[in-house]
């Protein structure tokens, strides 16, 4: 049997977006605000524990600014913020700078080619996704995704598996036909409570966060020049699966089929 379609989580596994791309953004969104909210790297980690843009500045107004919070129009500014923060995050992204992490677009053109589809279950907004994928890809590669998943699709955002759930009944296929790449923890919930095979790929937010469950956990996806490797993870360091000089490659992902965790 071989995987039908392959799901991807965008920030963080398609490209490191999050410290350089959307802290960025939302802090410049501050500024243009008259705020002086600040999210430094360091904070910035802290709060990517909660997911979508909004809920994201919401988590923050309750924890460091509770009488931002106690304002009426809160919501509406939270709306507008996010509305610019958008704006200026596609700015970002259209300037470059923001490449493909290892190995992505080298799957995602085998998967292509060897008739695997091809699916993106994200959080973050619909425009933010065709644009990385415009900016990197090319225009031609927002017709290589049969879906795209994001943002406020489903009212849930990861780690609820809704937005696995909608992915999955856009594809018409069942989960145990599917495989996700996620790089953190609440990406690897989502998926594993739609009961989807994941593989992740770290990045420096992520790496030490608990991957139980996971059914390989890598650096990145690999190039022949600058192989992947196996991360340790807490309760399963050894028995993790490697590719074969460190390319993640079909092949490679159809042998993680028998392993695959019962669903
Ligand atoms: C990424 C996110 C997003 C982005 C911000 O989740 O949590 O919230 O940081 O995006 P995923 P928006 O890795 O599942 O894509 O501001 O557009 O919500
Ligand atoms: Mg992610």
């Amino acid at each position: 049997m071989h995987w039908k379609a392959l799901l991807f989580d965008v920030d963080g596994t398609l490209a490191d977006t999050e410290r350089d791309g959307h802290r960025p953004a939302f802090n410049q969104a501050f500024k243009e605000f008259g705020l002086n909210w600040e999210w430094d790297v360091s904070l910035y980690g802290e709060l990517l524990q909660v997911t979508g843009g909004k809920e994201r500045m919401h988590f923050y107004a309750q924890r460091y600014q509770p009488q931002a919070l106690r304002q009426p129009g809160f919501e509406e500014l939270v709306r507008q913020l996010h509305q610019t923060k958008t704006r200026l995050y596609m700015q970002r992204l259209q300037q470059g700078g923001i490449p493909l992490r290892p190995g992505v677009q080298r799957l995602l053109q085998e998967a292509r080619a060897q008739g695997v589809r091809l699916a993106v279950a994200t959080t973050t907004t619909l425009e933010n996704v065709t644009t990385l994928l415009e900016q990197t890809l090319g225009r031609a590669a927002l017709d290589w995704f049969q879906v795209m998943a994001a943002g406020d699709i489903v009212p849930a955002k990861k780690p609820a598996p809704d937005i696995y759930l909608w992915a999955l009944d856009r594809l018409g296929l069942s989960a145990r036909d599917c495989l996700a790449f996620e790089d953190s923890e609440n990406g690897l919930k989502a998926a594993r409570a739609a009961q989807l095979a994941t593989v992740i790929t770290v990045n420096d937010y992520t790496r030490d966060q608990d991957f139980t469950g996971a059914i390989a956990v890598l650096s990145d996806l690999g190039e022949p020049n600058a192989p992947c490797h196996a991360m340790a993870t807490p309760g399963k360091p050894s028995v993790l699966p490697t590719p074969h000089h460190g390319v993640v490659d079909l092949s490679w992902l159809e042998g993680l089929q028998a392993e695959s965790p019962a669903t």
